[in-house]
């Protein structure tokens, strides 16, 4: 067996490829876009040397993978982590594209980052990391050309750091990156965007797959991982229109409410504790006791084998966060909705499970959105947040946020339509393939823009 030299991207190549399989056989002609459009379009590397407390000379590897610009500039997150490989941040880049088709904005894919780990580094460490990653990265990047933003390890602090250094290194005011602070630039909701529109899309999953499982009720129970962007504004919007969330986590382990009695599990005030131990770099372990008999630590654990009854669960830590035996585990728990705030969050197996359940049918299907599609509102409200800033004008909070649902709602739409179309041969009660809508309608987006534009014919 040969083994994948680039794991990651093959798997993000390998399920597209998959899901396309129908629509190709059926569009033999696009079978030339697929070809083209695995390869990016650019990949620069670049190294990153900056100083320390102490004075000493460090070194890390950047990158910026801008893989497609057919429906507009490169857009997509910097990931600032020691596990960042050109592997990763290709298979970031390409389901980038399509998830970026499917909010109907005009932008094109791309992702970046650094092996640089913010843990543990002193705020003036940050700054002057920052500062050296952007001296590079600037002269590959501009409002017109590729806007960044945040991602894994880069947030508020670190997006504002490097908007600076831009500015600096530039003499230019201008929207190169998103995720701005909102007096300088930002957008409302841009924060919470990826939780809220996880939930926007997941409240039409379960309309149309299991209504009693309304996020209205208190007896609705949310299994989340992750503790970071994504996972706490979803906690917070799972809270807001009522529903239970029982777990949270960390790379380090998962606090779990013990009960499943309606309405324990964490609360607002719970979430923004958390929001602030973050913030310091704090891990679940070192505050798991100050929340009471109630919650219970699994060092070492993800939430999906700890919850005895979930009907919602939500990844939104990172990548392959959901085994095939955690994908049972939910199964036997319940589970009806699986929808990825995360990235590539199930594994190839754990999306299996899913599929297969769905396939079967009946009153306990499990239905699973991919996060090219449910975890679109991120990337969709950075495109807001540079209409915006290239009309030098902010829209109100209650504006985004319409528009945002707004943008969810036709993702959902665009998947169920192609998903119908092309997820084969359906008895009455089964529903169509939320994975194969997602990526077959990215798809055709995508290629389309490339044919007339004649990256292939
Ligand atoms: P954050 O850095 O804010 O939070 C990441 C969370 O996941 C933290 O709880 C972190 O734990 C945990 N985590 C990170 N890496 C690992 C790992 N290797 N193993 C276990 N746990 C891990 O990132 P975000 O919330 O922004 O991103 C989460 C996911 O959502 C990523 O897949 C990202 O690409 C995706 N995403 C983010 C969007 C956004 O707008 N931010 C938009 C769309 C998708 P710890 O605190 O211990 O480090
Ligand atoms: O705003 C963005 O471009 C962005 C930031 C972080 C993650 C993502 C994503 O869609 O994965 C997008």
């Amino acid at each position: 067996m040969v083994l994948p030299s680039e794991p990651e991207f093959e798997q993000a190549l390998g399920e597209l490829s998959e899901s396309i399989k129908e629509f190709l056989a059926a569009n033999p002609s696009y079978k030339k876009a697929f070809e083209v459009v695995q390869v990016p379009e650019r990949v620069i590397q670049f190294r990153v040397v900056w100083e320390d407390d102490q004075g000493r000379t460090q070194v890390n590897r950047g990158y910026r993978v801008q893989f497609n610009s057919a429906l507009g500039p490169y857009k997509g997150g910097l990931r600032l982590h020691p596990s960042v490989n050109l592997s990763i941040l290709k298979f970031l880049g390409f389901e980038q594209i399509f998830k970026n088709a499917l909010t109907g904005l005009s932008m094109g894919g791309g992702k970046g980052g650094s092996d640089f780990d913010p843990k543990g580094k002193s705020d003036n460490e940050i700054r002057r990391f920052c500062y050296a990653f952007m001296s590079e990265l600037q002269r590959h990047i501009g409002a017109d050309t590729d806007v960044p933003a945040g991602d894994i390890g880069t947030g508020a602090r670190e997006v504002a750091y490097m908007f600076g250094a831009y500015k600096k290194l530039r003499n230019e005011f201008v929207g190169v990156l998103t995720g701005k602070g909102l007096t300088w630039g930002g957008s409302h909701i841009r924060p919470e965007a990826t939780g809220y529109g996880l939930i926007y899309y997941v409240e039409h999953m379960i309309a149309k797959a299991c209504p009693e499982y309304s996020l209205n009720k208190s007896e609705t129970l949310v299994a989340i991982s992750g503790s970071g962007n994504v996972a706490q504004y979803t906690a917070l919007k799972v809270l807001e229109l009522g529903a239970t969330p029982l777990s949270l986590s960390d790379s380090k382990g998962t606090l779990i409410a013990k009960s499943t009695v309606r309405g324990e599990g964490f609360t607002k005030e719970h979430v923004e504790k958390i929001a602030e131990l973050k913030l310091r770099g704090g891990s679940l372990e070192s505050i798991a006791s100050e929340f009471g008999s109630k919650f219970e630590y699994h060092a070492g654990k993800r939430p999906w084998t700890l919850l005895p009854k979930v009907h919602i669960a939500l990844p939104s830590a990172t990548q392959n966060e959901v085994s095939g035996e955690e994908a049972d585990a939910l199964i036997k728990a319940g589970v009806r909705i699986v929808a990825e705030g995360s990235n590539m969050g199930c594994t190839p197996e754990a999306i299996e499970v899913f599929e297969k359940s769905r396939l079967a049918g009946g009153p306990n299907a499990v239905w699973y959105a991919p996060g090219k599609a449910s975890n679109c509102g991120g990337v969709a409200v950075s495109g807001l947040e540079m209409a915006q800033n290239s009309q030098r004008l902010n829209w109100t909070q209650a504006e985004v946020d319409a528009k945002l649902k707004k943008i969810m709602a036709d993702c959902y739409e665009i998947c169920l339509d192609a998903g119908s179309k092309w997820s084969g041969e359906r008895k009455a009660d089964v529903l169509p393939s939320l994975l194969v809508g997602a990526n077959v309608g990215g798809f055709i987006k995508v290629a389309d823009a490339m044919r007339v534009q004649g990256d292939w014919w």
